[in-house]
């Protein structure tokens, strides 16, 4: 049973894609469930992190970020983070600390508005610039924005974070435990190694590779020992793309399977024995069926 002036409720993370909104999420739950990268787009599904303490509970939705869509997955990426805006008690809104306003940005500006939910500013990677550049960045949104509360941050360096999250909690209804108290995220540990092996094509690879990639987990089976057997497909929609990926005498496979191994055993707390296969199946992202088959369905 919760006790009384406890608080709870949902809150998205929404903004531009690459101001940061994942590496925040992490740390506003202290664990890395969200992959983040210094490349557009790598957020592609709405993924749930729940923060709990004695005085509230807050499920943290990460979105993907707003871009221009090119592709049908890009503009399914778009409308997820869109449409979670509707869903949610409160809304933290994640700019870079910059004195305009992109198109990105006002886009989204749009959609908060129409919502009417209370609107946290986050003006991120505030390591980056000095104090007269945040507050303008901060008076250019309030100028276009009802904003409830505006917070400096690094969500790189974990600065600002319990600041946002008072912010937060201020804002939210009162109400009992949404989930119980062990609950950390709704995607599951299968869900999240395929990422994470997404991840390290997106950090290991340049330009357009990385975003013509999938991660499929074939199969994912643990031991009586307990290490656990992993075996996953790194889909490509070029056949260029699959040589690139592969490397030379399959260097960058291995790079990226060392790395993704590393990541996998420490979110499973095993030993973890990882297999990677490179497919290529041409133009998924421009196909309802396949995008449908990755699951990338309109069901958001
Ligand atoms: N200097 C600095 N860099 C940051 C900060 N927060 C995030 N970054 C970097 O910004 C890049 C993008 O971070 P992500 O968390 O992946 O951004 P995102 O908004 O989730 O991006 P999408 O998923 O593409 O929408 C990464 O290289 C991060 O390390 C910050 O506070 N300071
Ligand atoms: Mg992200």
């Amino acid at each position: 049973m919760s006790k009384e002036g406890f608080r709870s409720g949902f809150v998205a993370i929404v903004g531009r894609t690459n101001v940061g909104k994942s590496t925040l999420m992490n740390h506003l739950v202290g664990m890395k469930l969200a992959i983040t990268s210094n490349k557009p787009q790598t957020t592609r599904r709405r993924m749930q992190a729940v923060f709990t303490n004695e005085d509230a509970q807050i499920i943290f939705l990460d979105t993907p970020g707003i871009h221009l869509p090119k592709t049908k997955l890009s503009e399914y990426m778009d409308n997820v983070a869109y449409k979670s805006v509707d869903d949610v008690d409160v809304i933290v809104f994640v700019v870079e600390p910059e004195p305009y306003i992109g198109k990105g940005e006002q886009k989204m500006i749009e959609r908060i508005k129409e919502s009417k939910r209370p609107v946290v500013l986050a003006v991120n990677k505030c390591d980056t610039v000095d104090e007269e550049r945040i507050k303008k960045a901060e008076d250019t949104y309030r100028k276009v924005l009802d904003i409830e509360d505006a917070i400096a941050l690094s969500a790189l360096k974990g600065e600002g974070i319990d600041d946002l999250l008072s912010s937060l909690i201020r804002l939210l209804p009162e109400g009992c435990m949404l989930y119980d108290e062990d609950t950390v995220t709704d995607v599951t540990e299968r869900d999240i190694s395929a990422e994470i092996v997404r991840e390290k094509v997106l950090r290991n690879l340049k330009d357009e590779v990385p975003h013509g990639v999938a991660v499929n987990i074939v199969s994912f089976k643990e031991r009586e020992d307990g290490l656990i057997d992993i075996e996953a497909d790194i889909v490509c929609d070029k056949d260029s793309h699959k040589g690139i990926i592969i490397g030379k005498g399959g260097a960058m496979l291995k790079r990226i399977g060392t790395d993704s191994r590393r990541d996998i055993e420490e979110l499973l707390d095993a030993h973890v024995n990882l297999r990677l296969f490179v497919k290529v199946r041409p133009g998924w992202r421009q196909n309802p069926m396949m995008l449908k088959e990755f699951g990338f369905s309109d069901k958001t």
